[in-house]
């Protein structure tokens, strides 16, 4: 197996299965070390509780950065999510160029909006932000939302190939590179994820389970990201990180309490089996 230093950047929501309390846990069980800088403290996640709180650390940044500078300290990969502020993608894109060893991948996900909308914390200057550090990424992996955010198309909820197509030409004319789109289901009871690589799109398709869970998408993310650290290609890791979601939900489902997130940690031990770990 190849042990690999990541780090991975994005808020701890202290309640609600998502970002780091999800990342953290998978990567480091995909085994990995995983370093982590808290883009934000928040008492929960936003969508769904009111009146949580919000620590932005966006100050903090600088200085820690340079002490990692100064201890030599190099990353073999670079996963960005859910970031505190729009000052702050400036700071994050400015650690994937200083302490990124060479060859280290940036990956990407512009954590921002779903369903149409962007998430409460955000705005357009967030978003032309975010347009900067995901173009110059390795690997993006934005829903369909956030991908029409990106290129300025409109979002649609009826959609056939043509129009997934138009959106991936764009992200790419933009200047992404790989992509891993989100959501993508072309039929009733049905969604998956197209990956573009190197010009070529191959789409994987799942079930689609009903039930709307909050977090998937950094559980899908961090799933995604250690398996390609464990040397599956994208389309591959993609697969995985699908299927071991979608477990995840079938997990959650039928527990209408566990709205805010889903029950990630008791299939673990099958996403390891996935990896070959
Ligand atoms: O899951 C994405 C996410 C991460 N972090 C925070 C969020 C959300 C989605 O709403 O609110 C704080």
């Amino acid at each position: 197996m190849s042990y690999h230093k990541i780090l991975t950047i994005q808020d701890i929501s202290c309640v609600g299965q998502c970002s780091l309390t999800v990342a953290l846990p998978i990567l480091s069980a995909a085994g990995q070390e995983t370093c982590i800088l808290p883009s934000a403290v928040l008492s929960t996640h936003t969508a769904g509780f009111s009146g949580y709180t919000v620590r932005d650390l966006t100050e903090d940044i600088p200085a820690i950065a340079d002490h990692w500078e100064k201890e030599k300290i190099r990353f073999d990969a670079v996963y960005t999510g859910y970031l505190g502020s729009t000052e702050q993608v400036a700071f994050v894109r400015d650690i994937i160029r200083r302490l990124s060893a060479p060859g280290a991948p940036a990956i990407v996900d512009p954590a921002m909006a779903d369903n149409g909308k962007l998430y409460p914390a955000f705005d357009r200057d967030y978003v032309e932000a975010m347009k900067g550090l995901s173009f110059s990424a390795d690997i993006i992996l934005p829903n369909i939302t956030e991908a029409c955010f990106l290129t300025g198309m409109v979002y649609r909820e009826d959609y056939d190939e043509s129009y997934i197509a138009g959106l991936l030409d764009r992200l790419s004319a933009a200047g992404a590179k790989t992509v891993v789109l989100t959501g993508v289901g072309y039929r009733e009871g049905y969604t998956g994820v197209v990956v573009r690589e190197n010009g070529q799109d191959r789409y994987y398709e799942h079930r689609r389970i009903s039930r709307g869970c909050h977090g998937t998408g950094d559980v899908y993310a961090a799933a995604f990201v250690g398996a390609l650290l464990n040397g599956k290609n994208a389309y591959d890791a993609a697969v995985i990180a699908a299927d071991y979601t979608l477990l995840c939900i079938e997990r959650t489902q039928g527990d209408a309490s566990h709205w805010y997130g889903v029950k990630f940690e008791p299939q673990l031990p099958a996403y390891l089996r996935m990896l070959g770990l």
